[in-house]
């Protein structure tokens, strides 16, 4: 049970039990990290609130829906702008963002009348956008608003219009894991089943947990269509909100993203019977297995085979070119908690790479299960870590690249360490056989790029 206590962390001995070398011959069976719980006071967690997993992970990313954030206004900005999750109708999404503007009278005498008036003002202004997704936060859950109560009310006045209410105040739980939960269920509570799709396939599916981040949607969407299969639902890449209304007509859910979206996935289950398959879709060999696997669960293996036989045409002589240039680069993998188990092993199998390091913000046991089985002995598995936790990392591994996120991103750029985006990406998308190419010449142009070592130099010389 070999766990680290940093050096950074005298002061905070608990922090021991979320960080872990996997030793030889030891299996996830032995020992996994601490993680799914509230973090330490007087560590500087890189976590997101609840209401940030609801709304930027998975609501936000819906193409056709004012997002009405009914709290102070800074909980709107925050979440605003921060992902690229692209749309095929002219980035909607992105443009625009809405909020309740809460101010001290309004948590002193309710904020109701305020969110009346501001989904009201919101259709008129917008009259072609008839759905809408109202989140409370942490301001509008501590006074007791109703938000059902008001959505309901404007749902009587406006006839064709559609809300849905999610209660993803902050504070509901111990990162944005919690938003994501809440949103999942309460979806599959107030609004699958209440649309009915129409059906142009006898392969029917729900493509679950992928946000369209920087096009992938499009990328995997494009290979399912080759094989004749229908996606009855994408939750959420470049999604209507009336799609997701009929995710209960699927004949199988397609779960890229099992952290965010795995709930809904089970429910679905539970209640029509769906059965689910999970799957990765970055990297080659992971995107076959993908491809495989659907293909048989239709009976349409020659399909599949046509699509992996025309991609790996197309995609591999660019793939092979990085993967005689990469082999024995170290890299460290610090993002939300999937994306660890999702790519250890492509970058390790595929390209050659060493993953030295692994962070997860927010995985639950599940998560790390998984990326320490795929993970290799000697590696650092680090649950929520901190800034300083970080700096002592990358001094112990020395990483040629790490993949993160724009704000550990720019505390390492300042190191001269390269770094891609983990999150958003830099030159998406990189799922599938041609986003292995781009994530692939990403980290091979930041890994070799001559800024890094220009940035230590001193231009006034001397
Ligand atoms: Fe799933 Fe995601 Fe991720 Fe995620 Fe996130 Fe994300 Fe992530 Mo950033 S849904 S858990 S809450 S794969 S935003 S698109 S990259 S931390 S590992």
């Amino acid at each position: 049970m070999p766990t680290v206590l940093f050096d950074c962390d005298t002061a905070i001995p608990e922090r021991k039990r979320h960080c872990y070398i996997k030793e030889m011959g030891e299996d996830t069976t032995q020992y996994l990290p601490s993680s799914d719980i509230s973090t330490i006071p007087g560590t500087l967690s890189e976590r997101g609130c609840a209401y940030c997993g609801a709304k930027l992970v998975i609501g936000g990313v819906l193409k056709d829906t004012i997002q009405m954030i009914h709290g102070p206004v800074g909980c709107a900005y925050d979440t605003w702008h921060t992902k690229r999750y692209p749309s095929d109708n002219g980035n909607f999404q992105l443009k625009y963002v809405w909020s309740t503007n809460l101010k001290e009278k309004d948590v002193v005498f309710g904020g109701e009348r305020r969110l009346k008036a501001s989904i009201l003002e919101a259709f008129a202004e917008m009259p072609n956008i008839k759905r809408m997704i109202i989140y409370t936060t942490c301001a509008t859950a501590l006074i007791g608003d109703d938000p059902k109560k008001i959505a309901a009310e404007v749902q009587k006045e406006l006839k064709d219009i559609d809300i849905f209410v999610v209660e993803c105040p902050g504070f509901a739980g111990v990162s944005q894991s919690k938003g994501h939960h809440e949103f999942n269920i309460s979806w599959m509570r107030d609004k699958v089943g209440t649309w009915e799709p129409k059906i142009t396939s006898p392969y029917t599916i729900n493509f679950i947990g992928d946000y369209n981040i920087q096009e992938d949607s499009y990328v995997c969407e494009k290979y399912f269509h080759k094989m004749g299969i229908q996606i009855i639902a994408h939750f959420t890449g470049n999604t209507t909100y009336d799609s997701l209304r009929g995710m209960h007509r699927a004949k199988l859910n397609l779960v890229n993203c099992a952290r965010s979206a795995g709930y809904i996935a089970n429910e679905l289950k539970k209640s029509y019977g769906i059965p689910r398959m999970d799957i990765d879709s970055w990297g080659f060999e992971y995107c076959k297995i993908m491809l495989r696997k659907l293909g048989a669960f239709f009976s349409l293996e020659d399909k599949a085979e046509e699509v992996i036989a025309e991609e790996v045409e197309k995609w591999k002589p660019k793939y092979d070119w990085y993967k005689t240039r990469l082999p024995g680069k170290k890299v460290a993998i610090w993002t939300g908690g999937p994306r660890l188990w999702h790519w250890t092993r492509a970058l390790e199998d595929e390209l050659g790479m060493k993953v030295v390091a692994m962070s997860s913000k927010f995985g639950h046991q599940e998560d790390f299960e998984k990326a320490i089985a795929r993970g290799t002995t000697g590696t650092i598995y680090i649950d929520d870590g901190n800034e300083l936790e970080f700096f002592e990392v990358i001094e112990k591994v020395n990483p040629d690249l790490i993949l993160t996120g724009p704000r550990v991103g720019d505390l390492v750029k300042k190191l001269h360490i390269p770094y891609v985006n983990g999150h958003a990406y830099h030159n998406g998308p990189y799922m599938g056989f041609e986003g292995a190419v781009n994530m692939a010449r990403d980290m091979y142009n930041a890994i070799n790029s001559p800024l890094m070592k220009l940035a230590k130099e001193d231009l006034r010389g001397g």
